[in-house]
């Protein structure tokens, strides 16, 4: 491959709902650039995108492809994702580190909820986005409908460059209304024959290229000017305006293809070599400290590894943009956010498995290098003279999550090296071995998305693994005040224990003061707060120890083993053994034995009397809630609304957005457990959803007792 300036390179990111044809699209381009001598078929399972055995089982996407063609003198590097919102980390990262969004769609359904999903990160992110209608070869394809619906959502910034003369099974030909030409293609598809545009559709036709030649004017002020004089623009002139419109999302242009006979691919690829605007006329990217950095082949070198795989025969292969400065082959660089050496032995342009070796690459390029010895997704590489940082790429939160185990115990320690190295190819694979649980926490993007991941252990790495039912991070905490004593005494030979608290516990709510007098019982206890001491714990809240003790009845040397003895019936609460919460602790009293008294006897007493205190102070449990965000075609509003009241729900809104309504929600955490699959299965996958941690909130009676229940019961077989 020719060595490519800056000025030569395209990104773009292909993306789309799960179906709509972007491997097979893929695989068209590569195949009429030359890149491949064959095209292979999802269904067969041979694409260059697809190249995974789990997605070939599969038979769709599940990470992400980068592969390069060379197109009339321009390097179109594209990255082919995953559809499905199970992998949106995939999209989302592509679309990052490309310039442009080819978002391709399914002539039959149209724009889907995986589009509006998409297209609101290109928004997000400022990409600019050209539309492909695809599978315009299908019977029930229905163009106008599409770009109807296209408009309809995304408005008059959609401008049509293409039309189908016919869809369906006999589609073969379409009008350019850019190029003002009929194209035509026999049944193999490839390259098309190239004709006037018949009589019939001249109407058509001129009344679609005067509207893109507006729009397309409407981008700049002297375009504008020219069009008002002569009333038309050159072709030229028209590729300036649209690039211009799709570097500010001022238009949205639509295309037309049939991937599966690969109609439509070349015309393709020479827009996108034409109009897709190139890596420096794009704003800049900003490192960690806000500094711009211009994708400049003179400054010094920095490259910023976005996505990691671990191959057959190859071991790990980190795949990079060059932020600024060029790579070369038999570089030092340094890893930035490390502060180790690497050396770059071999660099490659890579289209899915087939790499070509090159010996350097510039300044907004993307390429792929091997046996880096500790670079991960996420790092950055410098050259003398660079010190950057990136951290542009936000992955969504996980919404799905599941224990994991090895079947055989023995793999425990295998099996958390693979899922750190499971994460390290998809970041939006997030593990944590919970000291609170006592289980491993897989979190993902849904059901899809672990499932990928247990095939790929299974099969890859040859490890039984099961996946159970997470555990819950319950809270606990208390609703009102109470006390209690504690003596602890042990005579025992030699010296004994001797150790005795009184103590009150009562809800911690932040700016509440200690009070000067406590009533129990009729009795009255007066309070001297004469140390208060606030701790934020680890799993949120307070403890706050209060001392309160006079006349020395119980010496300061052994305050820190009160708390000490408190703090560990905290971390496991006395209800159900949760972590406790908001508590405020005032020891007011006590006994000391001139002998016998130690620390330990006080942490013993400590513990004691707080654990009897807390059990008498109406304590609760609190479960996590979290925000939901449903969007969904509006058919199915009551159907995911009923489900969700099922869960404890509480429906906050619903609002209807362009194309789709949004149902807002606070749900439990435990209810949530299977909600993605739930969401999919009743909206045949064509609703999305998104989850947050909120708040902690009291569990309803009934939910209580049955979890003190249960921790009753393990309690008692243990
Ligand atoms: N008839 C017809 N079938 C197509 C066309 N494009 C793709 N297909 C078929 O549609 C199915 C899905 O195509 P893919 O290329 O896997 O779709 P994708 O967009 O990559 O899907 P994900 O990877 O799940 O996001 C495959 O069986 C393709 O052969 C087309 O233009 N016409
Ligand atoms: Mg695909």
């Amino acid at each position: 491959m020719k060595a490519y300036q800056s000025n030569e390179i395209k990104n773009i990111a292909l993306i789309g709902s799960s179906g709509s044809g972007k491997t097979t699209l893929a695989e068209a381009m590569l195949f009429e650039s030359g890149v491949i001598k064959r095209r292979g078929t999802v269904a067969s399972g041979n694409t260059t995108c697809d190249y995974f055995p789990v997605e070939k089982e599969y038979g769709y996407t599940v990470f992400s492809t980068i592969f390069s063609v060379e197109w009339n003198d321009k390097k179109l590097n594209f990255i082919d994702t995953p559809g499905s919102d199970d992998f949106a980390g995939s999209a989302i990262s592509a679309l990052n580190v490309t310039d442009t969004a080819l978002m391709v769609l399914n002539a039959q359904y149209g724009v889907e909820v995986g589009t509006i999903n998409l297209f609101r990160y290109t928004d997000n992110l400022k990409k600019p986005v050209i539309f492909l209608v695809n599978q315009l070869d299908k019977d029930s394809a229905d163009y106008d409908a599409v770009v109807a619906q296209l408009k309809e959502n995304y408005g008059g910034k959609v401008v049509q460059i293409q039309y189908p003369v016919q869809v369906g099974a006999d589609f073969h030909q379409m009008i350019d209304v850019l190029k003002m030409k009929m194209y035509q293609w026999k049944p193999e598809g490839g390259t098309p024959e190239i004709l006037e545009i018949p009589a019939s559709e001249l109407d058509k036709a001129t009344e679609l290229h005067k509207i893109l030649v507006e729009a397309a004017a409407e981008n700049d002020e002297q375009l504008m000017e020219k069009f008002f004089d002569e009333g038309t623009l050159t072709e030229d002139e028209m590729r300036a305006g649209i690039r211009a419109g799709l570097i500010t999302r001022g238009m949205f242009p639509v295309l037309c293809a049939d991937a599966e006979r690969d109609m439509g691919v070349r015309r393709l690829m020479e827009f996108l070599a034409n109009n897709v605007p190139i890596v420096n006329e794009m704003p800049a990217y900003t490192n960690t400290t806000g500094k711009a950095i211009l994708p400049d082949a003179k400054a010094p070198t920095s490259v910023f590894v976005f996505k990691t795989t671990v191959e057959p025969h190859l071991g790990r292969v980190s795949y990079f943009k060059v932020m600024s400065g060029v790579i070369k082959t038999g570089e030092d660089l340094t890893n930035e956010d490390r502060g180790s050496k690497e050396r770059i032995s071999q660099l490659f342009v890579v289209a899915g498995q087939t790499r070509t070796e090159v010996s350097e690459l510039v300044a907004g390029d993307i390429g792929a290098t091997v046996k880096l010895k500790d670079v991960s997704t996420g790092h950055t590489l410098n050259g003398k003279g660079a010190d950057n940082k990136f951290d542009f790429i936000k992955y969504p939160n996980a919404k799905y999550r599941r224990a994991i185990k090895a079947v055989k115990e023995a793999d425990s320690e295998k099996l958390m090296e693979i899922l750190a190295r499971m994460h390290a190819e998809d970041p939006t694979w997030v593990i944590e071995q919970s000291k609170e649980l006592k289980q491993t926490i897989l979190s993902g993007q849904g059901e899809f998305h672990l499932k990928t991941l247990k095939w790929r252990i299974e099969n890859n790495d040859k490890l039984l693994i099961e996946f159970h039912e997470p555990k819950i991070p319950y809270r606990e905490t208390i609703t009102k005040s109470a006390r209690a004593d504690y003596r602890h005494k042990k005579q025992s030979g030699g010296s004994g224990q001797f150790g005795e608290v009184h103590l009150i516990v009562e809800p911690y709510q932040e700016g509440v003061p200690v009070a000067e007098i406590y009533k129990f019982n009729g009795q009255e206890f007066k309070i001297q707060a004469r140390d208060v001491q606030e701790y934020p714990l680890e799993w949120g809240g307070k403890l706050v120890f209060v001392n309160s003790i006079t006349g020395g009845s119980i010496d300061a040397r052994f305050m820190p083993a009160i708390l000490k003895g408190i703090m560990a019936r905290m971390e496991q609460g006395p209800l159900t053994g949760s972590y406790a919460r908001d508590v405020r602790v005032i020891v007011y009293e006590g006994k000391m034995h001139p002998v016998d008294s130690n620390e330990i006897s006080f942490m013993l007493a400590g513990r004691n009397a707080f654990s009897e205190a807390f059990k008498n102070s109406a304590p609760k449990i609190l479960e996590p809630i979290y925000n939901v965000e449903v969007a969904l075609p509006a058919e199915y509003v009551g159907d995911v609304m009923g489900d969700l009241q099922s869960r404890r729900a509480m429906i906050l809104g619903m609002n209807s957005e362009k194309g789709y309504e949004k149902l807002v929600a606070k749900v439990p955490l435990k209810e949530l457990s299977n909600f993605s699959t739930a969401l999919s299965s009743i909206t045949g996958g064509r609703a999305s959803f998104t989850q947050s941690f909120a708040a902690y909130e009291l569990v309803p009676a009934d939910v209580q007792d049955k979890l003190l229940k249960e921790y009753e019961a393990q309690h008692q077989e243990e």
